[in-house]
């Protein structure tokens, strides 16, 4: 077998075991698929590199829990979070005030001059960190909004609560990355790990926009999937 053909045969037998777990013996797996150890060990590095395994280092090698299936839709993490059973949770890195400048104006779609609060948050479910946040709204849409103000609230909530501000409708654009060592130390994933890039432009019933958001998901915790809109 090739290493192609060695991955998916180790995936399927993986498949059996319990998530945690740690991974059987290099030799056991080696005879047991009648591979040579390097095929054996170039198919383990493919499965930890798409996070069906876990390499934990100077400990071994895991089976990695299911990854969470994560639909392209309006819904907040907090929203996402509690509907999957975890507790969500927000570390707020920094925050911060400054105007749009041109770039970010046109995205947001306020003057350049606008001030624009910028938040850049890590995500957390059950105490995991899951994705980090860079979240960028006109700040005259939230006054008085700060960086702990998200720490230990829901952004979409306090939209709604305090502004009286409700999401409708958004566009959201995603695409392969690998993180960089900042975003791997708070991840706690190995640097230039796969993640999921994502942008998103929010706007209310009327078309205001509300947000413009950088995500950066973890690759190895969830997988994306999406409805497939009907052919015309
Ligand atoms: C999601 C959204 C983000 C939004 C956040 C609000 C993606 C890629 N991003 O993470 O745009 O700002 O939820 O979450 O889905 P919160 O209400 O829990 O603060």
């Amino acid at each position: 077998m090739n290493v192609a053909e060695t991955r998916e045969a180790l995936s399927e037998l993986v498949g059996g075991i319990q998530p945690g777990d740690p991974l059987p013996p290099e030799r056991d797996l080696a005879a047991r698929l009648s591979v040579s150890r390097t095929t054996l060990r170039k198919a383990i590095a493919e499965l930890v590199s798409i996070g069906r395994l876990v390499r934990r280092h100077g400990v071994g090698t895991f089976i990695a829990g299911p990854k969470l299936a994560q639909a392209l839709s309006a819904t907040s993490f907090t929203e996402d979070m509690l509907a999957r059973g975890f507790e969500p949770g927000a570390r707020t890195l920094s925050a911060r005030t400054r105007s749009a400048g041109a770039v970010l104006g046109r995205r947001l779609e306020v003057s350049p001059e606008s001030e624009v609060l910028r938040v850049y948050r890590l995500r957390l479910a059950d105490r995991d960190p899951m994705a980090i946040e860079e979240l960028h709204v006109p700040s005259a849409l939230v006054p008085g909004l700060s960086g702990d103000d998200l720490a230990s609230h829901s952004f979409y909530a306090l939209l709604e609560q305090c502004y009286g501000v409700r999401i409708a409708t958004g566009v959201q654009a995603l695409e392969p990355t690998v993180t960089t060592p900042e975003e791997s130390e708070l991840l706690r994933v190995p640097v230039h790990s796969p993640a999921f890039l994502f942008e998103r432009t929010s706007r209310t019933e009327d078309g205001q926009v509300v947000e413009f958001v950088r995500s950066v998901y973890r690759g190895d915790r969830y997988r994306i999937v999406a409805e497939i809109a009907p052919r015309g």
